[in-house]
């Protein structure tokens, strides 16, 4: 089974009772969902600068702004956006549910064992002496899989035997996800099945080519693609594995394995403060509405993308749905100072968790950085420590796109986690594997819809699951 909500918080020690955390939230569409009004297509390499308010200075310390009133002028949206990228309309809940497939358990294959010379294209390359820039590191070690416990319940810790509502959860997040992912599965996997079926034996060199062409063109990038199949190839020769079946199994485990990294979210600390960053239309706000639901405790907003058109009554239209305060200025403002106000606030009313929304502008990486570096440093003279978590939403469906924003707003943030968005409007849902691989952040959260259960923590295992099962 999938990680549910319960597990996924790392709260304080004195804090942690299991009676009352995630409570599934109720499946209902957003009353008014602002139109999307840009794209994620990358950000602007050139030295061309998108006009902006001005950026006044930081805040003092002891600045006594007080800000819980909104005043939003003008509708027009100023920014020069791309084209927006394709969304493709959620299917009816019902119709997911319907189709709730069963995780099946898969042996894994040996975990720790390092790989001699690469094999596959890699190897290959290597073996005509092509000199290639990225290397393939040795395969993590696998950690604890989470699907796999839930085999084997009865050996498991008290505490981790899940009830029956989280199974229920479980299963029909499962289903959810599968169809999600449908798209990518139908595109890739399809391909991918169909080179599998022919798959006779490990020495089949123009069968690994195959492999490697269908991942890299399906967005898990060539370095991650180099990496997996020399691991893929390396194990169906070491086990003279000779049927499509245990190659899947195989392959299941190799992608898990990629994906597997430490998800929690930090929010022990009080109050904890989460700033949300990423791409304009990425998903931040929605993903901050929907995380309101599963956060325990007293959650409190700040409406910190002050640039947008129409970004402040969006995220206070979910500070209603959720009961969160939400922490505004009128549209214009610096935003480095509604993060001030926020965090003052948050600390004043004694709140548990502060979201911090960002503007994430399509513009430069000198640009980009120095915001949010003075939005991190504001947070930070304000309680130090903080920001403890800084989430970036990643679009999945801007494919490659999409990994060069982790990896820039990474350098620039310090990214904790990713939420990886969109994962149902596209067929490349194997972007996930190239930014795990990649970018070196864990994905945290992954989106397969607009609603609020569409959003879930990350569980490797399973997304490698429904990305290649049932090929
Ligand atoms: N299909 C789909 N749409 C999503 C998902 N996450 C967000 N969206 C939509 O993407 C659009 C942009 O989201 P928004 O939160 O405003 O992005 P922001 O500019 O980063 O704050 C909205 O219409 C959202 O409803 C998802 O996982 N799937
Ligand atoms: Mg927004």
């Amino acid at each position: 089974m999938g990680r549910s909500w319960r597990n996924f918080f790392r709260r304080s020690k004195k804090e942690e009772e299991p009676s009352e955390v995630a409570v599934e939230a109720p499946e209902q569409e957003p009353a008014e969902v602002v139109e999307p009004e840009d794209s994620t297509n990358g950000l602007a390499e050139t030295s061309e600068v998108v006009e902006e308010p001005p950026i006044a200075e930081a805040p003092d310390g002891d600045s006594e702004a007080p800000v819980h009133e909104v005043t939003v002028r003008g509708t027009e949206d100023e920014e020069d956006f791309a084209p927006e990228p394709e969304i493709v309309e959620p299917e009816p809940i019902e119709a997911r549910e319907a189709d709730v497939v069963e995780a099946t358990l898969v042996e894994g294959g040996p975990e720790d064992e390092e790989p001699e010379e690469p094999r596959g294209w890699f190897g290959r390359r290597r073996r005509r002496g092509i000199e290639d820039e990225e290397t393939v590191s040795s395969p993590e070690p696998a950690g604890p899989v989470q699907a796999r416990e839930a085999g084997v319940m009865e050996a498991a810790p008290v505490e981790d035997v899940p009830d029956d509502e989280e199974m229920e959860e479980s299963r029909g997040w499962f289903g959810r996800l599968r169809n999600g992912l449908s798209r990518s599965r139908e595109s890739f996997v399809g391909q991918l099945n169909a080179a599998v079926a022919e798959f006779k034996d490990a020495d089949d060199e123009e069968f690994w080519e195959r492999v490697e062409e269908i991942l890299i063109t399906s967005d898990v990038g060539v370095p991650t693609t180099a990496k997996l199949v020399a691991e893929l190839e390396q194990e169906a020769l070491e086990k003279n594995i000779t049927s499509g079946k245990e190659l899947r199994e195989i392959m299941i485990e190799h992608a898990a394995r990629i994906l597997d990294k430490p998800v929690e979210l930090d929010i022990s600390h009080k109050p904890t403060v989460v700033l949300m960053v990423g791409v304009n239309g990425t998903g931040k706000t929605t993903n901050i509405g929907k995380l309101v639901h599963f956060l325990p405790g007293n959650v409190m907003l700040a409406a910190g993308d002050t640039f947008r058109a129409a970004a402040i009554e969006q995220l206070q239209m979910w500070g209603e749905r959720t009961g969160a305060k939400v922490v505004a200025r009128e549209r214009g403002s610096d935003s480095a100072s509604v993060a001030h106000d926020a965090v003052e606030a948050a600390k004043s009313d004694g709140a548990d968790v502060l979201l911090i929304d960002t503007a994430g502008r399509l513009h430069t990486k000198v640009n980009l950085m120095a915001e949010l570096d003075k939005v991190k440093r504001v947070i930070e003279r304000q309680l130090p420590g903080a920001p403890h978590e800084v989430l970036l939403t990643v679009d999945a469906t801007t494919g490659q796109n999409g990994l060069r924003q982790a990896k820039l707003f990474h350098e620039v943030a310090g990214v904790t986690g990713i939420i990886l968005t969109k994962l149902d409007g596209t067929a490349k849902g194997g972007i996930a594997l190239a930014i795990a691989n990649e970018v070196g952040v864990p994905i945290k959260m992954i989106s397969v819809g607009e609603q609020i259960g569409d959003l879930h923590p990350f569980e490797a295992r399973e997304f490698a699951q429904a990305l290649f099962g049932d090929l």
